[in-house]
């Protein structure tokens, strides 16, 4: 199976020396760089203004919260952000004469740099079975030919409904109400590909899936970790809450495998020194780890910890909070205790001395926050490391107390958001009996299908029908060839989206493109202007307003089309469902989500306050709702993939200029990479053992228990400082080497951190590894 490059300009490759430091002045006229490119002067200074202002829109780049009103910049939004607005922003437009000019066959071989580059999408499209042309149709007939596909059904389980964390709270909870009343849970979502282990993890032992942080707790903690996430370029807000910080006297740990720019110095474009001066430096120490060595380094902090408890009863750990709240702490230390340094070592790549040192500064710290992203996430044992990061916090208290906590740093604007309204294919019993409660149907009960077996069951045609409600499910999932064919033997696909992308172009017999508004756009419906909600990582709910004109009149929005679809395909079947008045008035939405999910009393009234509503979080209330009632310690083991001689560790991560599965450019200029996305960072001693040099080409060839041959075709090496054995190369493009059956224990979240790969030399065949081996 072969992922070949598509048509991508493929201009030189240039490499400079990574950089040292992120933002400042060379952010600020990239973004502006972008934005003028893509839309016209006053458009980008009207949605600039806007973005996470209090009556504004909220930023679509991520899930990263917002300071206080009264204390927000008046540029509120940082390079990337600004960049993805724009993107949505742009004057370019796919048209019906785009597609009669462009045959799908043909779509299907550009890249998806070129497919997102044409443009927003302006009015509804379908493929009729056996043609290769999408063709204009009436919003009536496509909604019409989607709730006929899923009528004929045998079973409402023969069709998935895929949610990105883009979509608004209100389209969330239609969206979800609208599947189950159909009668499946299989509510796929990127969540799955994202922090499904952050929620399996924090859910089992502090009984809440989300974080405990908030800005706050941020700005007053003494000392975070940043454990596998790029800030400067995923969460670039989250530098300016680390500035503060760090004026505040907190020191930083940063762990990765990478020494990405933001952890190392920060210069804040929103300060005139952070635009002048040499920055601040973010990290105070660098643990430049191996991949998937998280879990090793912090249970060797947590035997340190006990081993100081031993030297002084009674002054290291907090005895009060693991007695008062916690169970299981005898049997997670003797655990802890068992473990050798040489194992660690070995996972971890670490020396014993910078390990005790991080302990030394654990032991002068009374207020800990950990951060993590998809570097701890996207193992094999994700669910564990989260688990045994949450052990960390506990020994010594760092949880409910001001400037403490977990922070999982979610990626997608309302990704959290989308979870609280119900997106997800095993939501508990309490949930559903509050739906059966306030609508008068009998939600089905049996879990449904998570992203990677949504794949599964479409390959096997168990999935007949599917409907995409944004994202780019094609290129978000695992094993790109698989999930092709997989798609293809779809009866109908549909996408409601904002642009044009690989999910288009890989259809079902029938397909359809549900073109609607963004969230930088006016949303007028029957009963005036609406807003929507979104939560963010800090749990902190708000409200989204755009101001722009549509790119099309032809479009709806996400909520009217679903609520259009759901009336066309329950008929009378749920006659409690107030389908037109959703339509017509969020509000009514919002009602609706007050009386089903808790925290959300008095919604309406509540969320148009500056700043929104701030959700309780249980577990900084000193309460944990775990079956036991008590916060779990847990014993977790690691499984550190073996990399046999010749083969590396591939991590597949963003480039500093994509938005998930969408280039923006083929730059990535913090790490100085430029001109080319086909590339792979490999460590400079690792490429002499494997007789390779900077500028060959090679082919990526991932190694897995089936066999089967999963190629990434015709990839530049780069010599670049990651840590010996762990290589990177840029996702989607990398999606093709990555096995079905490669997910995380527990969560099912695919382990695109964590590939075995070995190199041949493109055109060749051979493997590098065997002629010029030189270990
Ligand atoms: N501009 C921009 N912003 C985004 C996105 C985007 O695509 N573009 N995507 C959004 C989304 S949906 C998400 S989920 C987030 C993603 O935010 P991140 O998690 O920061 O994204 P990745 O690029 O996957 O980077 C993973 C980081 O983990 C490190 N890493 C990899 N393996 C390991 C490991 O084993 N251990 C440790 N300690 N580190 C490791 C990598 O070197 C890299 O620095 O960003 C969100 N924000
Ligand atoms: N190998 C590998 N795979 C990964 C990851 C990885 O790190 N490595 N990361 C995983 C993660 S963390 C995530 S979150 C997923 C991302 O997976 P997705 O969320 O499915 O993908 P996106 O690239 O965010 O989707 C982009 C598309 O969304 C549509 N869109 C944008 N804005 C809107 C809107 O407002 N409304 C509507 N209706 N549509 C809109 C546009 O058509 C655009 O083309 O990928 C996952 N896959
Ligand atoms: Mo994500």
């Amino acid at each position: 199976m072969r992922d070949a490059p598509r048509d991508e300009p493929d201009e030189e490759l240039s490499v400079t020396p990574p950089k040292k430091w992120a933002a400042g002045i060379p952010a600020v006229t990239h973004a502006l760089g972008y934005s003028l490119e893509e839309t016209s002067v006053e458009r980008t200074a009207r949605t600039l203004l806007t973005i996470n202002q209090v009556d504004g829109v909220d930023c679509p780049g991520c899930a990263w919260p917002d300071p206080s009103p009264g204390q927000r910049h008046r540029n509120e939004y940082c390079e990337n952000g600004a960049k993805h607005i724009n993107d949505e922003a742009t004057l370019r437009r796919v048209t019906a004469d785009f597609f009669r000019q462009h045959p799908i066959s043909e779509l299907a071989r550009h890249s998806d740099l070129w497919l997102n580059q044409q443009g927003r999408l302006t009015e509804p499209m379908v493929k009729r079975p056996d043609s290769d042309h999408y063709e204009p149709i009436s919003w009536r007939d496509a909604l019409g030919l989607v709730s006929e596909e899923l009528k004929s059904l045998g079973s409402p389980d023969e069709a998935a409904f895929y949610t990105s964390g883009r979509v608004s709270n209100e389209a969330a909870f239609v969206l979800q109400l609208f599947a189950r009343a159909f009668g499946t849970n299989n509510l796929p979502d990127c969540s799955n590909m994202c922090h499904e282990s952050s929620g399996f993890a924090l859910h089992e032992t502090l009984g809440t899936g989300k974080g405990t942080v908030s800005l706050h707790d941020l700005h007053h903690a003494d000392l975070i970790f940043l454990v596998g996430q790029n800030p400067g370029t995923n969460h670039p807000r989250q530098l300016s809450a680390l500035e503060e910080a760090k004026a505040n006297g907190a020191r930083i740990i940063a762990v990765n495998p990478l020494p990405e720019a933001g952890l190392l110095r920060f210069k804040n474009p929103q300060r005139p020194r952070g635009v002048i001066g040499r920055g601040v430096s973010i990290a105070d120490r660098f643990l430049h780890i191996r991949g998937g060595g998280d879990l090793a380094l912090f249970q060797a902090l947590n035997r340190l910890l006990l081993e100081a408890e031993e030297e002084r009863l009674g002054a290291v750990l907090d005895h009060e909070f693991i007695r008062a709240n916690t169970s299981g702490f005898e049997e997670f230390a003797q655990h802890v205790r068992r473990i050798s340094w040489d194992e660690i070592i070995a996972a971890t790549g670490l020396d014993r001395a910078e390990i005790e040192a991080v302990r030394d500064e654990v032991l002068r710290h009374e207020r800990v926050i950990v951060c993590w992203a998809m570097g701890v996430t996207q193992h094999k044992h994700g669910v564990a490391t989260i688990r045994e990061i949450v052990n960390f916090l506990m020994m010594r208290g760092n949880l409910g107390r001001a400037g403490t906590g977990a922070c999982p740093v979610r990626g997608h604007s309302n990704v959290q958001g989308d979870r609280t309204m119900g997106i997800w294919e095993q939501m508990p019993d309490d949930f559903l009996d509050a739906i059966q409660r306030e609508f008068g149907f009998d939600p089905p009960r049996a879990h449904g299908l998570d992203s990677v077996n949504t794949i599964r069951a479409m390959h096997e045609g168990r999935i007949k029908v599917f409907l995409g409600v944004a994202g780019n499910f094609v290129r978000a999932v695992p094993d790109s060839a698989v999930a092709e064919d997989a798609i293809r033997n779809c009866r109908l696909t549909a996408h409601i989206s904002t642009k044009l992308n690989r999910s288009h172009t890989v259809c079902g017999r029938t397909a359809l493109i549900l073109p609607t508004l963004g969230r930088t756009e006016r949303d007028i419906q029957q009963d005036g202007a609406q807003f929507v909600t979104v939560e963010d990582s800090s749990s902190e709910v708000h409200v989204s307003q755009g101001r722009l004109q549509p790119a099309s009149t032809l479009l709806l929005s996400e909520v009217a089309i679903l609520c259009r679809l759901a009336r066309r395909t329950l008929d009378r079947r749920t006659p409690d469902i107030p389908w037109d008045e959703f339509e017509s008035d969020y509000g009514t939405i919002r009602d609706r989500i007050a009386n089903v999910i808790p925290g959300f009393h008095d919604f309406n009234r509540r969320v148009v306050r500056p700043g929104g509503i701030r959700l309780p979080n249980p577990v900084n209330e000193g309460v944990f709702p775990t079956p036991a009632g008590k916060a779990l310690f847990t014993c977790n083991a690691w499984h550190m993939p073996e990399i046999p001689e010749g083969h590396l560790l591939l991590q597949t991560l963003r480039s500093h200029d994509q938005w998930n599965t969408i280039p923006y450019t083929e730059n990535d200029r913090y790490r100085g990479v430029h001109g080319r996305r086909r590339v792979i960072l490999v460590n400079p001693d690792d490429l002499t053992d494997l007789g390779l040099a900077g500028g060959e080409r090679v082919d990526l060839v991932s190694v897995w228990e089936d066999g089967v041959d999963r190629r990434a075709e015709d990839f530049e090496v780069v010599s670049y400082p990651t840590t010996r054995g762990c290589a990177a190369a840029y996702y989607p493009e990398t999606n093709v080497l990555l096995p079905l059956a490669s997910v995380a224990d527990i969560s099912n979240q695919p382990t695109a951190k964590a590939m075995l790969v070995r190199l041949e030399r493109t055109g060749t065949g051979s493997a590098n590894g065997s002629s010029s081996h030189r270990r």
